[in-house]
């Protein structure tokens, strides 16, 4: 029973129990920039037409427009309980003729006299109407809500557009209250810009008023968490439009992460050749961060050491590799200077690669194994916060997992670029999108056991796929028989019907092409998890932007979770959105 308006708790009667300040955001978070449209005004009252009549006493009487639009609130709620009740009624009463002529005033004096009926009866039939409009008109209201959704339903905070929670106002009527609440029945009055105090950063675009209108105030205070507010005058309380603040930091936060991912992009190349020429240090412990550096780079290796598995997963990452992580192959395959890697990552997923480095690479790790044991640390003068305190000097914010993050998005990007067939349909063109995410979880590491139920669903679909393969043949019989068929008879039924076959016959190719392409995309998945990399390290504008450019459904990349995860991506991302 207890609610909550604005910044106050109240109890039975309205009883304050709790107040707070003000909405603020926790201590340290603020904003930079501010920009909204402001709120979404009720719309105007629409006076009833001239054959809804109002009865005082037995007799027809026209009301004003004022007195008329709070009469209609009263109406609406005939049937309701409400009022019934005394308190109700009186409140109303007292409310209702502050809004009257004083001619209406010294006419309306008993609300009992008072025949609302004629209007519930319109405001019913309204009501019917609305159920049973037409797919069009439904269509035109959807379309309306979608396009005030889409200019006042968002601002920018920071750089980012936000969605903001409640940008509509609420229209005036009658306050109900809850219990025998001492107020109940009075004019909820209708919130004027007058009313409204907004709050946006200086330098924004700042909401105009309606025509002929002006603001409360305008203020800029970057520490509360609202847009607009205003004071409801039943209680007194303060309303706010405002942003849900829960899933804005951790927007901000996914958003910052790949902000720090394309600043990398910017200086990758710098880096690059600073830990190349490190490579020739006469600094063994810069030699040894230069080359790990390199690992973290090129494999996307974690930094590692951060003993946070407990003693006894044996787990490394590249700070904390042993000398029997690696071995040295001058040639192998037909190939130069290979480092053969194969040791316990992060939960315990084994890493194992071939890869060919740099001579000079390859020189230093021989110089780094020199008279050591197999369990000795292959970079024994380098710990994990000594690379991580480099890697901040080369960059502000920048980790290991920076790299990750950076190659997992540009090779997303580069493998979209190169595997998308504009002539292939949905189906395929998803196909080419799990596969360039397969890159990268590969590219990652993120190996899973095949499912246990992986066999069995496999064998489903190869069912359903010989299922529809007959479909096929039978189809393709009749369209040959129903050919020869009008061959002979020549006229147009049997036509027809040659039409409606080969349709037939496409309709169950494309059915097949599916099922085809989910069992490619199923067979090649075994073994990858594609989750991690989707989640945690692919700037999802990049996702988006592919969906918007080739009209493929976002559902169709990303399920709810995901698509609520990454909502500031989906309402930003532009169509040639680049990583
Ligand atoms: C108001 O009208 C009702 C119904 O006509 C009547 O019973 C009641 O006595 C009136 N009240 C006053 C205060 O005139
Ligand atoms: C990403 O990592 C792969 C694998 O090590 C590497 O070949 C590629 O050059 C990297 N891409 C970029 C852009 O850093
Ligand atoms: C890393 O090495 C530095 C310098 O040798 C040392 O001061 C620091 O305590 C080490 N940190 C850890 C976590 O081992
Ligand atoms: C969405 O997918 C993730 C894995 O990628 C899964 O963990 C989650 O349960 C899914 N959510 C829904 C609503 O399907
Ligand atoms: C509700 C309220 O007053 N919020 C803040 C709006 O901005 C001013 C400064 O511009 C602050 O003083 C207010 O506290």
């Amino acid at each position: 029973w207890n609610q909550c308006l604005g910044h106050r708790v109240l109890g039975t009667g309205g009883r304050i129990l709790a107040w707070w300040e003000e909405e603020r955001y926790p201590e340290g978070i603020k904003w930079k920039f501010l920009e909204h449209k402001g709120p979404v005004f009720a719309p105007p009252y629409e006076p009833l037409p001239e054959n809804v009549k109002f009865y005082y006493d037995g007799k027809v009487m026209k009301l004003s427009t004022k007195a008329e639009e709070v009469a209609t609130f009263f109406a609406k709620m005939l049937d309701h309980e409400y009022t019934t009740k005394e308190i109700f009624r009186k409140n109303f009463f007292k409310d209702w003729r502050k809004e009257m002529t004083s001619e209406e005033k010294s006419t309306i004096t008993n609300l009992s006299k008072c025949d609302f009926t004629h209007m519930s009866q319109y405001f019913k039939a309204q009501t019917e109407a609305r159920k049973q409009m037409s797919k069009e008109e439904k269509q035109k209201i959807k379309e309306e809500n979608e396009r005030l959704l889409k200019e006042y339903g968002y601002c920018v905070m920071d750089n980012h557009k936000e969605r903001i929670a409640n940008f509509k106002i609420e229209p005036p009527g009658l306050f109900r209250g809850r219990g025998n609440h001492p107020k109940m029945g009075m004019l909820k009055r209708r919130i004027m810009p007058e009313d409204i105090i907004i709050n946006c950063s200086k330098d924004s675009k700042i909401p105009p008023p309606p025509p002929g209108h002006k603001w409360k105030e305008v203020r800029h205070d970057n520490k509360v968490t609202w847009l607009v507010s205003w004071t409801e005058n039943i209680q007194g309380s303060i309303k706010y439009i405002m942003l849900n603040p829960s899933s804005r930091i951790k927007g901000e936060k996914d958003w910052q992460k790949y902000e720090t991912a394309r600043r990398l992009k910017k200086c990758v190349d710098k880096i690059r050749n600073q830990y190349r020429e490190d490579w020739k240090s006469k600094e063994m412990k810069v030699r040894q961060r230069a080359v790990a550096l390199y690992f973290i780079d090129k494999l996307a290796l974690r930094a590692g050491n951060e003993k946070e598995e407990g003693e006894t997963a044996d787990t490394v990452g590249c700070c904390s590799l042993r000398v029997e992580h690696i071995k040295l192959h001058p040639e192998l395959d037909g190939q130069e200077y290979v480092v053969e890697f194969d040791f316990l990552g992060k939960d315990s997923i084994r890493y194992y690669n071939k890869v060919p480095v740099e001579k000079r690479v390859f020189k230093n790790l021989q110089l780094f194994m020199e008279n050591k044991q197999p369990e000795d640390d292959l970079f024994d003068r380098l710990n994990t916060s000594i690379l991580n305190k480099h890697l901040q000097d080369l960059m502000e914010g920048l980790t290991a997992k920076v790299f990750r993050t950076y190659n997992a998005s540009i090779t997303l990007q580069q493998q979209l670029k190169e595997l998308t067939n504009p002539d292939d349909n949905i189906p395929a063109k998803i196909l080419s999108y799990n596969r360039a995410n397969r890159a990268v979880a590969i590219l990652c590491n993120h190996q899973r056991a095949p499912p246990k139920t992986f066999e069995k669903s496999m064998m489903n679909l190869q069912s359903k796929i010989d299922a529809k393969k007959e479909q096929l043949a039978d189809a393709r019989r009749e369209l040959k028989s129903a050919k020869a068929d009008a061959k002979v008879r020549r006229d147009e039924k049997s036509k027809k019907t040659v039409e409606s076959k080969k349709k037939a016959v496409q309709r169950i190719e494309e059915q097949l092409m599916k099922l085809e392409v989910q069992a490619t995309d199923r067979e090649e998945n075994k073994q990858i998890a594609l989750g991690t990399s989707k989640l945690n390290y692919l700037d999802p504008r990049i996702s988006v932007a592919w969906c918007k450019k080739w009209g493929i459904p976002i559902e169709k990349i990303y399920n709810k979770t995901q698509r609520e995860k990454f909502a500031w991506a989906i309402d930003m991302a532009e169509e040639d959105y680049e990583f």
